[in-house]
């Protein structure tokens, strides 16, 4: 007998898949900063990779494999072949060109819808269910086509959006009032991005409003100058791009805490980028971020947020560049 038959008489076969898996595409700086959040906080039981460099793929599965004593005993998988995503509950989409120094988001596009071309109908043949995920840029455009290309409900595709923005505005906020980020309560909605909208008229701690404090706070005449806050997050991936040459530890957080929500239906609100049609006044079908609630379906509402008008001018003034031609998404 073999030595795992001498060890252990087997009762009944053990299962091969346990209803937790997620897929990470693209196992780059972001993909795998994402695959690393999810692997330490237990938010997943299996794991696949799939990327187009074979090597790295290869690389990079054995250097988490080797971490599980450390871990819970999650299955992870590789392969440049679509079928290791099969059965996934969600795919987290990271492939595709990254912006250099000093390039704008927008101009990724269509390079990387290109490259969704390739990806997204795999994926959903092999997930029908699944929720999808994007986290590559420019993230409000990709998402829609995600949507488009995957042919699945739009509460199902869901881009990571302005989750990040609002967690670089809430660490803004606590340098300047010397309280926890998470303490901080404000929220940028809109394009992920260059015109992010940062909601000053909600910004509060512990529902103190900052606004009934100081009716200027956010706005250029204010003389404490905190709209100088939404410039920061607004270059902040600039100067980490400049300085490092890409962004990727926050994003990975910023993705887990989305798919923890998912995968554990616990019903948290987060600014992530959803199908914004008939919110706020915008007629176009475009996808931007707004406060939603995430449980294991995907989105099931948009909180209503009370935006002042100039907000609302702000949200509906922005999005004119987030919808790409026909012939941009077309399979
Ligand atoms: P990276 O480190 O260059 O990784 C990209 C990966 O995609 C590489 O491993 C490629 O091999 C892989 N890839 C390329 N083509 C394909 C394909 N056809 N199929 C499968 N895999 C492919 O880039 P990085 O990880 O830094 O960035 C990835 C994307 O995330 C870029 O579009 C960034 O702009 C975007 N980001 C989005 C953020 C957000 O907040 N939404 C934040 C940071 C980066």
């Amino acid at each position: 007998a073999s030595l795992p038959d001498q060890l252990m008489s087997e009762v009944q076969p053990a299962l091969t898949t346990s209803g937790g898996k997620v897929t990470v595409v693209g196992v780059g700086q972001v993909g795998m900063a994402c695959a690393f959040s999810l692997l330490t906080q237990h938010i997943c039981s299996e794991l696949a990779l799939v990327d187009v460099a074979a090597d790295k793929l290869r690389g990079e599965m054995m250097d988490l494999q080797h971490g599980l004593t450390f871990l819970r005993n999650v299955k992870i998988e590789a392969s440049t072949d679509y079928s290791v995503s099969a059965g996934s509950r969600l795919v987290i989409v990271t492939a595709g060109a990254r912006q250099r120094e000093g390039e704008s988001r927008l101009s990724l596009v269509q390079r990387n819808v290109d490259i969704f071309k390739g990806i997204i109908p795999n994926l959903v043949k092999h997930s029908p269910n699944c929720i999808i995920l994007v986290v590559s840029n420019p993230v409000d455009i990709m998402t829609y086509v995600t949507w488009r290309l995957s042919g699945l409900p739009k509460c199902r595709v869901i881009g990571s959006g302005t989750n990040l923005d609002s967690s670089r505005f809430r660490f803004q906020l606590s340098q300047k009032l010397n309280v926890a980020p998470s303490s901080c309560h404000g929220w940028i909605v809109g394009e992920h991005g260059d015109s992010s909208v940062p909601v000053w008229s909600g910004v509060n701690i512990a529902g103190v409003r900052l606004r009934d404090l100081n009716p200027l706070v956010g706005t250029p005449e204010d003389p404490e100058k905190y709209n100088e806050m939404h410039k920061e997050v607004v270059n902040s991936a600039y100067e980490i791009i400049k300085l490092k040459g890409y962004t990727s530890w926050a994003i990975g957080l910023s993705v887990a805490s989305l798919v923890s929500s998912i995968m554990k239906n616990t019903r948290s609100c987060y600014a992530v980028s959803v199908s914004v049609q008939n919110f706020h006044g915008i007629e176009k079908d475009v996808f931007l971020s707004l406060p939603v609630v995430l449980g294991e379906n995907g989105v099931t509402h948009v909180i209503k947020q009370t935006l002042t008008e100039a907000e609302i001018n702000q949200l509906k003034n922005r999005h004119s560049s987030l919808r790409p031609t026909r012939r941009r998404w077309k399979r």
